[in-house]
């Protein structure tokens, strides 16, 4: 992975959805970003081209194509380690791990 200032991201995003979360992760982090709609319930053959699970969050990292929430934060996270959204010490990332698991199986599921 390039680093985080040579590398343009890309972040598919819906108003109302949960990419909310990368995008706070983004603005937290400082890293520059461009944004781009894909509505849930209205999503586009060119979207559906990029991410056949026709679901957001999509994070286009240089020409990598990172799908599910869970990816995309750790993307964001690897991309801007000075912020430390991952926690700073391994205990602190396995907590992250195990809440971001919960959020996306059993609370979002
Ligand atoms: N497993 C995916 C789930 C993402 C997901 O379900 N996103 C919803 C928005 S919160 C979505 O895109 N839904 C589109 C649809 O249901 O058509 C992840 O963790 O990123």
């Amino acid at each position: 992975m390039s680093t985080p200032t040579d590398t343009p991201l890309t972040l598919f995003w819906s108003p109302g959805a949960c990419s909310f979360v990368p995008h706070v992760a983004l603005c937290e982090t400082g890293l520059k970003h461009d944004l781009v709609l894909a509505k849930v319930g209205h999503m586009t053959k060119e979207f559906e081209a990029i991410n056949p699970k026709r679901r957001v969050p999509v994070l286009i990292m240089g020409s990598e194509v990172i799908t599910e929430m869970a990816a995309v934060l750790s993307a964001i996270a690897t991309a801007a380690p000075d912020s430390h959204i991952f926690g700073r010490t391994p205990l602190e990332k396995i907590r992250v791990y195990e809440w971001l698991n919960y959020l996306s199986t059993t609370a979002h599921g």
